[in-house]
């Protein structure tokens, strides 16, 4: 009988903590399947980041190092460095690379650091009961903002892809989603580009990935896929910010 569908075998054959319908499973399964596609199991190095995904290093089938709160590009600077055949990725939280981790991200990006960033980004803190994120969109309701942010008092959201592409070093920015079929398909290719660009070595290359936290957002999977469409999209366009091959 002909196999339809499998677990990559990047993938490792266990049951993830993530809660019901969290997307982080979606996108670990793209970056799976990029590394069974690439046949780069064997050479690839993930980052894990704080966060929900904390425990990704059990659920990669490469070797893993995991590393305090926002740091995961410098460990992943020195990974690359160490043995520039490495194929190096982080996978991080919009908390983790955001909030404390925003100045390890800008010099890695400025360094032009040959490696790649899996940024998911849930506008919100999810592992810790959902605290308000530089993320988090103006009016957005979380624990410690009850009545929606307020830019006047929490100041506006950090835009990563926009930013990112304004410095020299990075090669590729693209931000996608994982809402529909179709824009998952867009985030594997995505994902795919940023490990093709890391092995021709042309530098930097992030891929931020909108994702949904049903838990903290308070509502049922389905309908934090559509809160996402509807919210997060429109705030936080889709598209290629940056790609060196082309502008
Ligand atoms: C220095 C430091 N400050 C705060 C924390 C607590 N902390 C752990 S995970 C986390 C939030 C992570 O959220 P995010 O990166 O958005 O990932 P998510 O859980 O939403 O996937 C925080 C604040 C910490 N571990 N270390
Ligand atoms: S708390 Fe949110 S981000 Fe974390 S696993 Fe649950 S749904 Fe996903």
């Amino acid at each position: 009988m002909e196999i339809v569908f499998q677990r990559p075998k990047a993938l490792s054959d266990v049951s993830s903590h993530y809660c019901p319908g969290c997307t982080h499973g979606i996108i670990h399964r793209l970056v799976a399947e990029v590394l069974d596609e690439l046949d780069l199991t064997g050479k690839t190095v993930g980052v894990a980041p704080v966060g929900c995904a904390v425990l990704a290093y059990n659920y990669f089938e490469c070797d893993m190092a995991q590393a305090a709160h926002g740091r995961a590009p410098a460990v992943a600077t020195g990974l690359k460095r160490a043995n520039p055949a490495n194929i190096v990725f982080t996978y991080q939280g919009d908390g983790d690379l955001a909030a404390i981790g925003t100045a390890e991200t800008v010099h890695a990006a400025a360094r032009g650091e040959n490696i790649t960033i899996i940024f998911v980004n849930n506008a919100i803190y999810g592992m810790t009961g959902g605290q308000m994120a530089p993320t988090t969109i103006p009016g957005q309701i979380t624990q410690t903002s009850p009545y929606g942010r307020d830019p006047k008092y929490a100041g506006f959201p950090l835009k990563i892809c926009e930013t990112l592409s304004t410095i020299d070093g990075t090669a590729y920015a693209e931000r996608v989603s994982v809402d529909s079929v179709k824009n998952v398909i867009n985030a594997k290719k995505a994902i795919k580009k940023a490990f093709e660009y890391q092995i021709a070595g042309k530098g930097f290359t992030i891929v931020e990935v909108l994702s949904t936290c049903s838990t903290n957002w308070g509502l049922e999977p389905v309908e934090a896929l559509t809160w996402l469409r509807e919210n997060l999209i429109p705030y936080y366009p889709l598209g290629v910010y940056k790609d060196k091959e082309v502008f």
